[in-house]
């Protein structure tokens, strides 16, 4: 079977490591403009200052794309290149860079995938709690809106937010993100209300422009598997889906919150301020979602935790949090297993849980349309008589693509698949050390782009729609 033709294939990237041109034409600081400056966050002190440059080598990158054969290009909107101080005065520089690459985008005939909140909050904003204080809702709303009056036009498919998951519990839980909080689960579970709240507002202001697109946002899919059927470990993996899949896919496509997570977070006084209101529009949103996206990297393996709550190990090795940690109310741990693959950042690769995955989703969420809005390999490419042989992303790209395929023939309404990512780029704590683009970058040699081997496999890919997949 062939990917049908409207399905599309695309590649990523996101605004902060990517770009660079931290201060260039009227953009505002960030969050992580400043958090990279801290000592010690990051993989030897790297930062986007600079990143790729992709803000002024624009046209370069989007004519290699083009030159792949790529038919979308997912990006993020830097909001403080809109609204420097997160709200306000308007920073139309930022929008004409917007609509220039939108258009060199459209120049090729490549679909723009925007997303608008991947992480990089202004620091305005940063300094008055960040997504904790519900005036950042608002000031979200208005920049969406500006966005979609400014882009609308030509951009059919927007995100509303990255990966709520992931700054929430890494911003709070373990404090690698900005604002770099530890261990505050009451202050985590309130910032994903607040993030769920805002994409709801965001969907219904979306709607009301009639601009015949489509809106969703983007989630981890990171399902759990309990590492054998002992029913202590089949509790583990229900616990730990309800609180990684159910507490965010619940509120987004059912409009309301697990009842499970719900009561505990009651008992132990976790469970969000919200109002009967925020509620409301949560429900009110669920149905106009046009598409879920989801980005898979890795399953999830869990045991069953018994005794004393063990100190949590967070090493920038392993920025999503390190195998063996117990969650943060000790009921399961996560587990590296013996027969599982691994990359060498400790992220197991196994395509056969992305389709049990998507199974599960079906059951769960029914025929709602996916995008997978980012999959792929992060590692430290070969260089081999000066060309980059990134063969096992080849692989993994293969298996996963396979997965993707076998997932559509079980009944599972996927229209895309953007790999993670289009170019190399600034990994958030691993510096440029951890690569997972087509085209390389060569800090040594002024950023000068070059074509890896799965720029040609994956241009091959496009052209005879995964006709020349190895099964
Ligand atoms: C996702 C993010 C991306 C990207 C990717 C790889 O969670 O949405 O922005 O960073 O993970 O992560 P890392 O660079 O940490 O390997």
């Amino acid at each position: 079977m062939k990917f049908a033709n409207d399905f599309l294939f695309g590649a990523a990237t996101a605004s902060y490591q990517v770009e660079g041109a931290w201060d260039q034409d009227g953009k505002g600081e960030t969050n992580w403009d400043q958090f990279t400056k801290i000592p010690g966050k990051t993989f030897e002190g790297t930062n986007g200052d600079v990143a790729i440059d992709h803000y002024n080598r624009y046209k370069e990158d989007v004519a290699l794309m083009a030159e792949m054969g790529l038919e979308s290009y997912r990006f993020s909107i830097s909001w403080a290149r809109i609204f420097p101080n997160g709200r306000g005065e308007i920073n139309q520089k930022g929008i004409d860079f917007y609509n220039n690459l939108i258009d060199e985008c459209l120049k090729y005939g490549i679909v723009p995938f925007v997303t608008l909140y991947h992480w990089d909050l202004p620091l305005a904003l940063e300094k008055e709690g960040a997504w904790l204080n519900k005036n950042t809702v608002d000031a979200y709303i208005d920049y969406a809106k500006v966005c979609f009056n400014a882009f609308g036009d030509r951009v059919k498919h927007f995100i509303t937010f990255n990966e709520t998951v992931v700054f929430a519990s890494l911003g709070y839980m373990a404090g690698a993100h900005p604002p770099g909080i530890e261990n505050d689960p009451k202050k985590y579970f309130q910032v994903t209300h607040n993030v769920f709240y805002a994409h709801a507002r965001a969907i219904i202001e979306y709607k009301k422009l009639n601009q015949f697109g489509a809106i969703g946002l983007s989630h981890v899919f990171c399902p759990a598997f309990a590492v054998d059927d002992s029913p202590e470990n089949k509790f583990a993996e229900m616990h730990a889906n309800q609180y990684g899949i159910n507490w965010f896919f619940d509120p987004i496509l059912k409009g309301e919150y697990p009842e499970y997570v719900i009561k505990q977070l009651e008992e132990s006084d976790f469970l969000p301020d919200w109002t009967l209101e925020e509620l409301a529009i949560i429900k009110q949103a669920a149905p106009l979602n046009d598409f879920m996206g989801l980005n898979y990297y890795q399953p999830m393996r869990v045991e069953r935790v018994s005794g004393e709550a063990q100190e949590q190990i967070h090493s920038l090795e392993n920025s999503t949090g390190s195998l063996g940690n117990a969650s943060f109310d000790n009921v399961y741990k996560t587990v590296k297993m013996e027969d599982k693959k691994y990359t060498k950042w400790d992220w197991e690769i196994s395509p056969e849980s992305f389709v049990t995955g998507l199974e599960i989703l079906k059951d769960n969420y029914g025929q709602i349309k996916l995008y997978i809005t980012e999959n792929g390999l992060g590692d430290e490419d070969p260089i081999i008589e000066g060309e980059v042989c990134d063969i096992p992303r080849i692989n993994f790209l293969n298996d996963h693509l396979n997965a993707v395929k076998e997932g559509i023939n079980r009944g599972v309404h996927i229209k895309g698949f953007y790999s993670w990512s289009a170019i190399d780029l600034l990994s958030w704590l691993n510096g440029y050390k951890k690569q997972y683009g087509f085209i390389y970058v060569d800090h040594n040699n002024g950023l000068e782009r070059k074509k890896k081997a799965s720029f040609h496999w994956y241009k091959g890919v496009i052209e005879t729609r995964g006709a020349t997949l190895n099964r």
